[in-house]
């Protein structure tokens, strides 16, 4: 059982104009399902083939970089496109608001937090937010690293992921990182962060 591309969840241009058409066509298309294909290689013959993916995150050796790489580069796309949607922004409500407002002291302490985890990864990577024991954290990753991986110093099961990647951004954005962080906060889809919480 290969991993497959999950389609995405709706349009290619449903996020406009906060995340353009062709960003989101190369993204899903290109990047995505290269990672899939590169991870399918890389376990092909392997005692990780026909485990989920979230046992061969959490059970990595972290000096398989094929896995390493791809394997976290497909899980967090897949993340990535659920949690994002055409009718997304505003704030969350019920337990996970609660939770936010515990954490960051309110929704605007919890933007400001993951801005600032997301501007200030230096390259390429991601930023997150996780939740561990019923309580959130925010943190960022390089590369394809994300918080399942062992050791990676940033716990929990991510709830919420940022790509600030350049080729998440840069045809749209070019070098305006912030600006692009701005407008995800028009995209995310609070229901499915929730019920990731929740579960
Ligand atoms: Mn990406």
């Amino acid at each position: 059982m290969a991993f497959e591309l999950p389609a995405l969840p709706y349009a290619h241009d449903a996020l406009e104009p906060h995340i353009d058409t062709q960003t989101m066509q190369i993204h899903h298309g290109k990047h995505h399902a290269g990672y899939t294909t590169n991870l399918n290689n890389a376990i092909a013959g392997t005692d990780l083939e026909g485990k989920s993916i979230e046992d061969i995150l959490g059970g990595l050796n972290m000096n398989n970089m094929a896995v390493r790489n791809n394997g976290g580069g497909y899980y967090n796309h897949c993340l990535f496109w659920e949690v994002m949607g055409p009718n997304g922004g505003g704030a969350p409500t019920g337990a996970l608001a609660d939770a936010i407002n515990a954490a960051f002291g309110s929704f605007e302490g919890f933007k400001d937090q993951f801005s600032k985890a997301a501007a200030t990864r230096f390259g390429s990577g991601w930023a997150w937010l996780c939740v561990k024991d019923g309580k959130l954290d925010i943190c960022s990753t390089p590369n394809q690293d994300n918080p399942l991986m062992p050791g990676i110093g940033c716990g929990g099961t991510p709830i919420l992921g940022l790509d600030v990647w350049e080729h998440a951004y840069y045809l749209h954005y070019q070098n305006r990182r912030p600006e692009y962080i701005e407008h995800f906060f028009n995209v995310i889809n609070w229901d499915e962060v929730a019920r990731r919480f929740n579960s």
